[in-house]
Order: C-alpha cells, then structure tokens, then sequence
C-alpha cells in the first residue's frame, strides 16, 4: 500500500470509530419516549370546528361504538406491571381506561340535555377527581373493560332511539363557550376516546 494511501485509510477508520461512539453516545443520552414530552396534544388546548353535515351521525356513531373493541386490543397485550406504570405522577394506562369510564354517565347526561333542551350542557368536573379517587391501578382490568363496554353500549343505545330533529339541536358548550349539536357533541366524545387511546397506545408500545 503507498504510504498515502495507508494515511488515508487510519484516518477513515478513525473517523469510522468516532462516528460509532458518538451514535452510541447519542442513543445513550437520549431519554425514552416515555421519559421525553409526549406527542399528545393537551385536550384543554383542543379547538373544535363543528362544520360537518348532520347526516354523518351514523359514522359518528360507528366510532364511538368501536372504543371498547380498540381499548381491548390495546390492553389486554400488555403486562400488568405496563398497565399500572405511572410517569411523573401522570395516570397509568390502566387509568386513562377508567377515565373513559368516568366520563359515559356525563356524556349521557349530554344527551339527556338535548332531549330536555337546556340552555347548557351539563358541566364536569375538570379536574378529573373521579379518576384520581377511584384507584383504578387497584382494581381488575376485565372489570374496567367490560362495564366501559356496557355503559358505552347504553349510550349508544339512547342515541339510536333518537327523534332525527333532534341531531341538529344546537347547545352551549360550558367550556368552550360552543353551541354544539347533538351530532358535535358524539364527535367530541369520539375525538375524546382517541386522545386517551393515543396516550395508552404511546404507553403500552413503548414498554
Ligand atoms: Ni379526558
């Protein structure tokens, strides 16, 4: 080998062998994604647009219906331990499960509102106690699965017996300050089982 060339080749390889510590030391530093900021966007932070045609409410419906079925796939894989991990004081997955429970009398109770025609939706509680107190971490995950798939179903259920009229009745959001109408108001709840099915599908992949 000319001596140029012998030159030229320890320089690759040193070149070669800082390039590989630097990658290790990179994929040594980085936190995980559950360490890091999530991806998930902040629900308080969420504006709605409610634009869509009326006549959507049967898609609308066909998502709200599938929550159990997607929240059973997503947690019936994952180890118990990986379902009940908290980070940084946040809900569990196994929480984020409950919390949808939490929330199906409200959404009821949402219905109920364009049924009687109230100047507002019923208001909740925004600091999610409920969840907080329940202890979901403690009880059983079937439990939490099949009575989110009952309550869910009695939701639906109300829904499908419906006057037609009634799925352009428009309401005052309490929050968000919104008239919505009874067809915004499934989408909201829809749009509000995937942001926590994001959240336990960003859990339940990364552990
Ligand atoms: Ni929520």
């Amino acid at each position: 080998m000319h001596p140029h060339d012998l030159a030229m080749a320890v320089i690759c390889e040193s070149l070669l062998v800082l390039a590989h510590h630097s990658l290790k030391f990179v994929l040594k530093v980085s936190p995980s994604p559950v360490e890091s900021m999530s991806q998930i966007s902040l629900w308080f932070e969420r504006q709605f647009e409610f634009s869509f045609p009326v006549e959507l409410h049967p898609n609308v419906r066909a998502r709200l219906r599938g929550t159990p079925a997607r929240l059973e796939e997503l947690l019936r894989v994952s180890a118990r331990e990986t379902l009940t991990r908290k980070q940084q004081g946040k809900w569990s997955a196994q929480e984020h499960a409950g919390h949808l429970l939490d929330l199906e009398p409200l959404w009821l109770a949402r219905v109920e509102d364009y049924v009687a025609g109230g100047a507002q939706l019923t208001v909740t509680d925004l600091q999610n106690r409920k969840t907080d107190d329940a202890n979901y971490n403690a009880r059983s995950l079937d439990q939490i699965l099949a009575s989110f798939r009952s309550a869910r179903e009695r939701l639906l259920k109300r829904a499908d017996g419906l006057d037609e009229l009634l799925w352009t009745r428009s309401i005052l959001h309490p929050r968000l300050k919104t008239p919505m109408r009874l067809v915004d108001h499934l989408y909201f709840v829809a749009e509000h089982d995937d942001h926590h099915l994001a959240h336990i599908w960003e859990f339940t992949r990364v552990n």
